[in-house]
């Protein structure tokens, strides 16, 4: 079984680990402009421009192993738009319950936990040590980082990202491209595109784009 990675730095090098703990082979990666620098160990084959060529109708499988939120979503959807399969990546030091719904090209890092009833959409990201209760929603694009602690039924809208170490609280909404600080302490509900900070977490600024 060969994968196909689209990006090639730290988080690249973590997910190409996981892919490979559960057998698949690094065909290779793409890098935006072609830039041969790789910190995974396999070759980068080409720029992002050669995407659809080599992926289309579905002849090669593909992880979209990019940190930044917007980079990756777009990314997914080009390789679905032209047919292309998007794997996911469980580490078998994970824990996902069986009722979880998992989407295309997510990653679960080592030591985190999704429980029961939560869905996971296409190209989330729930990394290292991250707990992920029942019921909650993570939507397309979305990343909770190391050691966040999201409580039951809690919402996360599309590309958000919830920061190292934050926490939320249970049946939280949390809206799309907003950012969450490291350490915040998420007790009330946040609209889309702010940035919040802060025990208990307030918007600071806007997240522009
Ligand atoms: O448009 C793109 C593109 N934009 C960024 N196309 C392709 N093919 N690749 C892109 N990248 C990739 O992001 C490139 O492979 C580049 O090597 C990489 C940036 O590497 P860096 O190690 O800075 O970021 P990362 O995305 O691998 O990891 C970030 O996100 C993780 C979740 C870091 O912040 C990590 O610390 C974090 N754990």
């Amino acid at each position: 079984m060969k994968v196909l990675l689209i990006g090639s730095g730290g988080h690249a090098r973590v997910c190409a680990e996981i892919l490979t703990s559960l057998g698949w082979d690094i065909a290779g990666c793409l890098n935006h402009d072609g830039d041969q620098r790789t910190e995974v160990d396999a070759p980068v084959l080409g720029p992002d421009s050669e995407l659809e060529a080599r992926v289309s109708g579905g002849s090669l499988d593909v992880f979209v192993a990019i940190g930044d939120n917007r980079a990756r979503a777009a990314l997914g959807q080009r390789v679905l738009a032209v047919g292309g399969r998007l794997v996911s990546a469980v580490s078998p030091y994970a824990v996902v319950s069986p009722s979880a719904r998992i989407g295309r090209g997510v990653v679960v890092m080592a030591g985190a936990v999704v429980n029961a009833g939560t869905t996971l959409g296409d190209l989330v990201i729930v990394n290292t040590n991250a707990t992920v209760d029942h019921d909650c929603s993570i939507a397309e694009g979305a990343h909770v980082a190391p050691g966040a602690i999201l409580a039951g039924g809690v919402n996360v809208g599309s590309l958000t990202l919830v920061g190292v170490g934050a926490a939320v609280a249970p049946q939280v909404t949390i809206g799309s491209s907003t950012i969450v600080g490291a350490g915040a302490a998420v007790v009330g509900n946040l609209p889309d595109s702010v940035t919040a900070v802060g025990v208990p977490a307030r918007p600071v600024g806007r997240v522009q784009g």
